[in-house]
């Protein structure tokens, strides 16, 4: 299988995460993509190669232009601010308030389009996104192109962004470009599985409506679990995409035995839908050392996943999200690559 990766990922560094009230050195860090990186090389997947530019139409037909247009300029526009520090979402539009109309300072901007504070952003943030991106879509031009399978090494994540918000590490939604891209490519149905340990609410809120995309997500429970307002088994899809959501929330302590069995559901929902190809949101934070997440699964756990995701026989991009027991990281990801190929 085939690595996309970028090194541009690097200009995305923010030194601070809020976390229980403090500052910490963020989880979603660079030293993450090594393991990675080491862990394939470990593993004979050697083919790593860098993507070219992104295609900017593509994340344009995604994304909100305002959205992209704040992403671009969001940092010139806080140091224009003369503010100090990394930008932080402070001020949201909460209940009852005007969700809706943009503030022209960048201080209630960053509010407005974030759906959370605990991810910073910085000058290299825009190019670390595109470049991330840029991965996703080079891997799936590669299956397009015939290939059975590839895999978008992405930083950052995407998961968790929408259409025109970012939060929880995420700011364009890599795994949702790449449906876009299958659907355009010919694919008439199109398959999102989400394993990352949170669910993968701005996947969820993209296609929400559409008929055409089915999205599975296993993940923490909502009353447990950032994103804490999404993410719930009753919520299913709308209009023509009634019936193509699957949400499976899953309690504090929960071990491969019920994981994989929700597994193997969403797979038989994903079969019986009719996907023509898959994309699967690859997070690793389900591991039972991860340091932000609960659920219980083991390193070999993570390759059984992969061979039950292999029994669907669809050609296959997997997008990295999130895993932030750093050294464990590697292993986990190329274990499900490996038990996929099997
Ligand atoms: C892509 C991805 O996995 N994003 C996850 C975003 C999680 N954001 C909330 C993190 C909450 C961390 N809580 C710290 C508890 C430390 N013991
Ligand atoms: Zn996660």
């Amino acid at each position: 299988m085939k690595t996309f990766f970028s090194e541009e990922h690097r200009r995305h560094f923010p030194q601070a995460e809020l976390s229980g009230g403090q500052f910490v050195t963020p989880y979603e860090r660079p030293s993450r993509v090594e393991y990675v990186l080491a862990r394939l090389k470990e593993r004979g997947m050697t083919d790593i190669v860098a993507p070219g530019a992104p295609d900017m139409a593509a994340i344009r037909a995604l994304c909100a232009p305002d959205y992209l247009d704040f992403l671009e300029n969001a940092w010139a526009e806080w140091k224009a601010e003369g503010m100090a520090g990394e930008i932080i979402a402070a001020n949201f539009p909460a209940r009852r308030m005007q969700a809706g109309r943009p503030p022209r300072n960048i201080d209630g901007k960053v509010g407005y389009y974030a759906l959370a504070s605990e991810t910073a952003m910085t000058g290299g943030t825009w190019a670390a996104a595109l470049s991330s991106a840029a991965s996703a879509q080079a891997a799936q031009a590669h299956v397009a192109g015939g290939a059975k399978s590839a895999f978008a090494l992405c930083r950052p994540p995407g998961h968790h962004a929408t259409a025109d918000m970012y939060g929880g590490y995420c700011f364009i939604n890599n795994a949702a470009l790449v449906a876009e891209a299958f659907r355009r490519d010919g694919a008439g149905r199109v398959a999102i599985l989400d394993i990352d340990f949170h669910h993968g609410n701005g996947t969820q809120d993209i296609f929400y409506d559409r008929g055409d995309i089915f999205f599975a997500s296993l993940h923490g429970a909502p009353e447990d679990a950032f994103p804490y307002f999404l993410g719930f088994a009753d919520e299913t899809g709308v209009g023509a995409g009634e019936g193509t959501t699957a949400n499976y929330p899953m309690l504090p302590g929960t071990g491969y035995g019920p994981w994989s069995a929700a597994l193997d559901d969403a797979i038989a929902r994903i079969r019986a839908f009719g996907a023509e190809a898959l994309v699967v949101s690859l997070g690793v934070d389900a591991y039972k050392d991860d340091p932000i997440s609960f659920f219980k699964l083991d390193s070999p756990d993570f390759m059984d996943a992969g061979r039950r995701i292999g029994t669907l026989g669809l050609p296959t991009v997997f997008c990295m999200e999130g895993g932030y027991a750093i050294e464990a990281v590697g292993v986990n990801a190329v274990n499900v690559l490996e038990g996929y190929q099997d």
